[in-house]
């Protein structure tokens, strides 16, 4: 099973879309394992966010992530990291396919509601950098037999 981090941006707090969004991913079969309301700061948007230090938008991508809270979720899942990514969409929202959740709730380039991980390697990193290890849970759905066939549980 894999860990992914989604952050529900400032816009989707303000918007009134944090349970939507959430139950989009309850919905696709995501389990979630860690959930809580964040006010981020200077010091870790600079790490979450180190790979466009050098862009001209930088210093407005991180004011706007902290204009209000952030909801803070790891979900977990079979490829969790590649299908969470994929139910985000493209990263500017006017680009971004219908259906998936930028290209359902917005039209921004920067205000595109979600982050999403955007590989296992750096999903691991970010689980680790906004949760504490007791701030996450291990428990077994009952839903799993259901979702999984025996193999992709690891049960054969
Ligand atoms: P991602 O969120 O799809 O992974 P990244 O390239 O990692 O996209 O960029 C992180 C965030 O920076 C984006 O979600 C968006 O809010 C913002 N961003 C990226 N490119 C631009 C841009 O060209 N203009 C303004 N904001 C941008
Ligand atoms: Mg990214």
């Amino acid at each position: 099973m894999e860990k992914t981090l989604v952050l529900l941006k400032p816009g989707a707090l303000q918007r009134g879309l944090v349970g939507e969004v959430i139950s989009r991913f309850e919905k696709r079969g995501l389990s979630l394992i860690g959930i809580k309301m964040m006010q981020l700061t200077d010091e870790i948007l600079n790490e979450h966010y180190a790979h466009l230090a050098d862009k001209p938008f930088f210093g407005k991508l991180k004011d706007s992530m902290m204009a209000a809270p952030v909801i803070a979720c790891c979900f977990e899942g079979v490829e969790a990291v590649a299908v969470v990514r994929a139910m985000a969409g493209a990263t500017n929202g006017r680009q971004a396919a219908p259906g998936t959740i930028r290209g359902d709730y917005c039209m921004s380039n920067q205000q595109n509601v979600v982050h999403t991980s955007d590989s296992v390697e750096n999903a691991a990193v970010e689980v680790n950098r906004f949760f504490k290890k007791e701030e996450l849970f291990k428990y077994s759905p009952m839903s799993w037999p259901f979702q999984y066939s025996t193999d992709e549980l690891g049960n054969d």
